[in-house]
């Protein structure tokens, strides 16, 4: 009995530190998650690179996680906070993300 719980613990422990090492944010090309996709780690992109550029239209997130968008490179410009998985960027946001910081409770 003591043993099964321990185990249980055990591999609780280990889905919740792979969770935590998989990605913060997913950026798609396409509204509804679709066309090419990247994924980032938690931390801070200043520059989200010309392939990327101008470019995102759906996020999806980690749950624990939320990210800060910026319209220009170095966290410039509007900014924008989004905390789940958003399948249409709101209005005037659609192709304009240049950098952003994704960051987990
Ligand atoms: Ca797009």
């Amino acid at each position: 009995m003591i043993g099964k719980l321990w185990v249980g613990l055990f591999a609780l422990g280990v889905v919740s530190a792979s969770s935590r090492a998989d990605a913060c944010v997913t950026f798609y090309e396409d509204v509804n998650y679709e066309g090419a996709s990247v994924s980032a780690g938690i931390g801070d992109n200043h520059w989200i690179a010309s392939e990327w550029n101008d470019r995102i239209s759906s996020l999806t997130l980690d749950p624990t996680c939320y990210v800060e968008v910026f319209q220009n490179v170095e966290f410039g410009g509007a900014g924008w906070t989004f905390s789940g998985n958003t399948a249409r960027l709101p209005d005037g946001w659609d192709n304009t993300i240049s950098s952003y910081s994704c960051k987990c409770f």
